[in-house]
Protein backbone atom coordinates (compact mmCIF):
# COMPACT_ATOMS: atom_id res chain seq x y z
CA UNK A 1 0.00 0.00 0.00
CA UNK A 2 1.90 2.95 -1.25
CA UNK A 3 -0.63 5.88 -0.84
CA UNK A 4 -2.16 6.93 2.35
CA UNK A 5 -5.76 6.29 3.19
CA UNK A 6 -7.62 8.58 5.34
CA UNK A 7 -10.45 7.07 7.77
CA UNK A 8 -12.97 8.55 10.17
CA UNK A 9 -13.18 6.44 13.19
CA UNK A 10 -16.92 6.37 14.12
CA UNK A 11 -16.34 6.50 18.17
CA UNK A 12 -16.85 9.22 21.42
CA UNK A 13 -14.45 6.38 23.34
CA UNK A 14 -11.14 8.10 23.76
CA UNK A 15 -9.55 5.36 24.92
CA UNK A 16 -10.57 3.42 21.87
CA UNK A 17 -8.91 6.21 19.95
CA UNK A 18 -5.62 5.94 21.62
CA UNK A 19 -5.20 2.20 21.20
CA UNK A 20 -6.15 1.88 17.57
CA UNK A 21 -3.77 5.15 16.72
CA UNK A 22 -1.36 3.20 18.60
CA UNK A 23 -1.28 -0.28 16.09
CA UNK A 24 -1.42 1.91 13.07
CA UNK A 25 1.00 2.23 10.64
CA UNK A 26 2.30 5.13 8.10
CA UNK A 27 -0.15 4.55 5.71
CA UNK A 28 -3.54 4.84 7.57
CA UNK A 29 -4.26 8.42 8.92
CA UNK A 30 -7.56 8.07 11.15
CA UNK A 31 -10.08 11.55 12.49
CA UNK A 32 -12.11 10.55 15.94
CA UNK A 33 -15.11 11.76 15.69
CA UNK A 34 -13.92 14.69 17.96
CA UNK A 35 -10.97 15.33 15.52
CA UNK A 36 -13.50 15.49 12.69
CA UNK A 37 -15.64 18.07 14.35
CA UNK A 38 -18.84 15.75 14.06
CA UNK A 39 -20.95 15.73 17.58
CA UNK A 40 -23.29 13.15 17.62
CA UNK A 41 -24.50 10.16 19.79
CA UNK A 42 -24.63 6.92 18.16
CA UNK A 43 -27.37 4.99 19.33
CA UNK A 44 -26.43 1.03 19.43
CA UNK A 45 -30.04 -0.54 19.58
CA UNK A 46 -29.46 -4.24 17.95
CA UNK A 47 -28.95 -6.98 19.68
CA UNK A 48 -25.70 -8.02 18.17
CA UNK A 49 -22.01 -6.40 18.10
CA UNK A 50 -21.76 -6.72 14.10
CA UNK A 51 -25.45 -4.66 13.94
CA UNK A 52 -24.19 -1.80 16.08
CA UNK A 53 -20.87 -1.60 14.41
CA UNK A 54 -22.93 -1.34 11.27
CA UNK A 55 -24.81 1.02 12.75
CA UNK A 56 -21.91 3.48 13.88
CA UNK A 57 -19.98 3.27 10.38
CA UNK A 58 -23.21 4.11 8.28
CA UNK A 59 -24.35 7.03 10.36
CA UNK A 60 -21.11 8.57 10.05
CA UNK A 61 -20.92 7.76 6.35
CA UNK A 62 -24.52 9.14 5.55
CA UNK A 63 -23.38 12.49 7.28
CA UNK A 64 -20.04 12.76 5.82
CA UNK A 65 -19.82 10.30 2.51
CA UNK A 66 -16.35 9.76 3.52
CA UNK A 67 -14.43 6.43 4.12
CA UNK A 68 -14.84 5.16 7.85
CA UNK A 69 -14.91 3.02 10.08
CA UNK A 70 -16.46 2.08 13.84
CA UNK A 71 -15.59 -0.72 16.10
CA UNK A 72 -18.38 -2.63 18.85
CA UNK A 73 -17.11 -4.94 21.68
CA UNK A 74 -18.24 -6.82 23.94
CA UNK A 75 -17.36 -8.89 27.55
CA UNK A 76 -18.68 -12.06 26.89
CA UNK A 77 -18.61 -14.12 30.14
CA UNK A 78 -19.45 -17.93 29.99
CA UNK A 79 -21.35 -18.38 33.07
CA UNK A 80 -23.29 -15.37 32.16
CA UNK A 81 -24.47 -16.97 29.11
CA UNK A 82 -22.57 -14.28 26.94
CA UNK A 83 -23.50 -11.29 29.05
CA UNK A 84 -22.68 -8.41 29.47
CA UNK A 85 -22.09 -8.58 26.09
CA UNK A 86 -23.77 -6.19 23.33
CA UNK A 87 -24.78 -4.41 26.64
CA UNK A 88 -21.23 -3.62 27.80
CA UNK A 89 -21.42 -0.13 27.97
CA UNK A 90 -24.80 -0.21 29.43
CA UNK A 91 -24.47 -3.46 31.93
CA UNK A 92 -25.31 -1.50 35.35
CA UNK A 93 -27.60 1.53 33.87
CA UNK A 94 -30.03 2.39 35.89
CA UNK A 95 -29.01 0.33 38.84
CA UNK A 96 -28.20 2.16 42.12
CA UNK A 97 -26.87 -0.50 43.56
CA UNK A 98 -23.84 -0.51 41.79
CA UNK A 99 -21.42 2.36 41.34
CA UNK A 100 -20.26 1.17 37.32
CA UNK A 101 -20.48 -1.90 35.04
CA UNK A 102 -17.24 -3.31 36.32
CA UNK A 103 -19.03 -4.21 40.40
CA UNK A 104 -22.16 -5.37 38.93
CA UNK A 105 -20.08 -7.96 37.02
CA UNK A 106 -17.95 -8.81 39.91
CA UNK A 107 -21.51 -9.06 42.03
CA UNK A 108 -23.04 -11.53 39.35
CA UNK A 109 -19.74 -13.46 39.68
CA UNK A 110 -19.31 -13.83 43.48
CA UNK A 111 -18.50 -17.80 44.59
CA UNK A 112 -18.69 -18.50 40.81
CA UNK A 113 -15.93 -20.99 40.30
CA UNK A 114 -16.13 -20.53 36.39
CA UNK A 115 -14.66 -17.23 35.33
CA UNK A 116 -13.88 -17.81 31.69
CA UNK A 117 -14.54 -14.62 29.48
CA UNK A 118 -13.42 -13.18 26.06
CA UNK A 119 -13.55 -9.49 24.93
CA UNK A 120 -14.80 -9.42 21.10
CA UNK A 121 -14.61 -6.85 18.72
CA UNK A 122 -16.41 -6.03 15.36
CA UNK A 123 -15.01 -3.85 13.21
CA UNK A 124 -17.14 -2.08 10.76
CA UNK A 125 -15.36 -0.44 7.67
CA UNK A 126 -17.18 1.33 4.95
CA UNK A 127 -14.60 1.63 2.28
CA UNK A 128 -15.50 3.04 -1.45
CA UNK A 129 -19.46 2.71 -0.75
CA UNK A 130 -18.66 -0.85 0.16
CA UNK A 131 -19.03 -2.46 4.04
CA UNK A 132 -16.13 -5.11 5.39
CA UNK A 133 -16.41 -7.00 8.69
CA UNK A 134 -13.26 -7.78 11.15
CA UNK A 135 -13.44 -9.50 13.89
CA UNK A 136 -11.08 -9.75 16.92
CA UNK A 137 -11.13 -12.20 20.25
CA UNK A 138 -9.00 -12.11 23.40
CA UNK A 139 -9.70 -14.96 25.52
CA UNK A 140 -8.82 -14.98 29.17
CA UNK A 141 -11.11 -14.78 32.95
CA UNK A 142 -12.56 -12.49 35.24
CA UNK A 143 -10.23 -12.23 38.58
CA UNK A 144 -12.76 -11.32 41.51
CA UNK A 145 -11.28 -7.90 42.95
CA UNK A 146 -10.45 -4.65 40.46
CA UNK A 147 -6.38 -4.29 40.30
CA UNK A 148 -4.79 -1.35 38.21
CA UNK A 149 -5.08 1.99 36.73
CA UNK A 150 -4.36 1.96 33.07
CA UNK A 151 -7.08 1.21 30.13
CA UNK A 152 -10.42 1.97 30.88
CA UNK A 153 -13.99 -0.44 30.81
CA UNK A 154 -13.68 -3.84 32.58
CA UNK A 155 -9.79 -3.95 32.15
CA UNK A 156 -9.39 -3.89 36.19
CA UNK A 157 -10.93 -7.19 36.31
CA UNK A 158 -9.88 -9.05 32.94
CA UNK A 159 -7.16 -11.02 32.87
CA UNK A 160 -5.91 -12.33 29.80
CA UNK A 161 -4.65 -15.73 28.90
CA UNK A 162 -1.03 -15.54 29.44
CA UNK A 163 -0.94 -13.11 31.58
CA UNK A 164 -0.80 -12.99 35.13
CA UNK A 165 -1.85 -8.89 34.89
CA UNK A 166 -5.32 -7.20 34.15
CA UNK A 167 -5.55 -5.12 31.34
CA UNK A 168 -5.55 -2.20 33.85
CA UNK A 169 -1.67 -3.40 34.99
CA UNK A 170 -0.23 -3.21 31.40
CA UNK A 171 0.91 -0.03 29.86
CA UNK A 172 -0.93 0.17 26.22
CA UNK A 173 2.02 -1.75 24.20
CA UNK A 174 1.05 -4.38 26.66
CA UNK A 175 -2.28 -4.57 26.31
CA UNK A 176 -2.08 -4.53 22.31
CA UNK A 177 0.14 -8.22 22.53
CA UNK A 178 -3.49 -9.99 23.52
CA UNK A 179 -6.28 -7.32 22.69
CA UNK A 180 -8.82 -8.17 21.06
CA UNK A 181 -9.08 -4.84 19.30
CA UNK A 182 -5.52 -4.88 18.09
CA UNK A 183 -6.28 -8.28 16.43
CA UNK A 184 -9.60 -7.14 15.01
CA UNK A 185 -7.37 -3.93 13.91
CA UNK A 186 -4.74 -6.05 12.60
CA UNK A 187 -6.69 -7.65 10.02
CA UNK A 188 -8.39 -4.78 8.52
CA UNK A 189 -4.58 -3.18 8.13
CA UNK A 190 -3.87 -6.68 5.98
CA UNK A 191 -6.60 -5.87 4.18
CA UNK A 192 -5.81 -2.10 3.56
CA UNK A 193 -2.75 -2.79 2.59
CA UNK A 194 -4.15 -6.16 0.00
CA UNK A 195 -6.89 -3.38 -0.99
CA UNK A 196 -3.78 -0.93 -2.08
CA UNK A 197 -1.78 -3.52 -4.26
CA UNK A 198 -4.84 -4.67 -6.24
CA UNK A 199 -6.32 -0.71 -7.08
CA UNK A 200 -2.68 0.66 -7.34
P1 LIG B 1 -18.42 4.00 20.98
O1 LIG B 1 -19.72 3.27 20.80
O2 LIG B 1 -18.56 5.49 20.87
O3 LIG B 1 -17.33 3.45 20.12
P2 LIG B 1 -18.52 2.89 23.68
O4 LIG B 1 -17.73 3.16 24.92
O5 LIG B 1 -20.01 3.09 23.75
O6 LIG B 1 -17.91 3.77 22.49
P3 LIG B 1 -19.01 0.12 23.04
O7 LIG B 1 -20.41 0.37 22.64
O8 LIG B 1 -18.17 -0.75 22.14
O9 LIG B 1 -18.17 1.45 23.18
O10 LIG B 1 -19.07 -0.37 24.53
C1 LIG B 1 -18.35 -1.37 24.99
C2 LIG B 1 -18.11 -1.18 26.48
O11 LIG B 1 -17.34 -2.33 26.81
C3 LIG B 1 -17.25 0.03 26.82
O12 LIG B 1 -18.00 1.11 27.29
C4 LIG B 1 -16.34 -0.52 27.92
O13 LIG B 1 -16.97 -0.41 29.17
C5 LIG B 1 -16.23 -1.97 27.55
N1 LIG B 1 -15.00 -2.21 26.77
C6 LIG B 1 -14.83 -2.16 25.43
N2 LIG B 1 -13.56 -2.41 25.09
C7 LIG B 1 -12.91 -2.61 26.25
C8 LIG B 1 -11.58 -2.90 26.57
O14 LIG B 1 -10.63 -2.99 25.64
N3 LIG B 1 -11.26 -3.04 27.86
C9 LIG B 1 -12.19 -2.93 28.82
N4 LIG B 1 -13.47 -2.65 28.61
C10 LIG B 1 -13.83 -2.49 27.33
Amino acid sequence: MNEIIELIFATNNEHKVQEIKSVLGNNIKIKSLKEAGIEIDIPEPHHTLQANASEKSNTIHQLTNKNCFSEDTGLEVEILNGEPGVKSARYAENEKQFKNNTEKLLFNLKDKTNRTAQFRTVISLILNNKEYFFVGVCKGNIIDEQRGNSGFGYDPVFMPNGSNKTFAEMPMEEKNLYSHRKKAMQQLIEFLSQFGKKSS
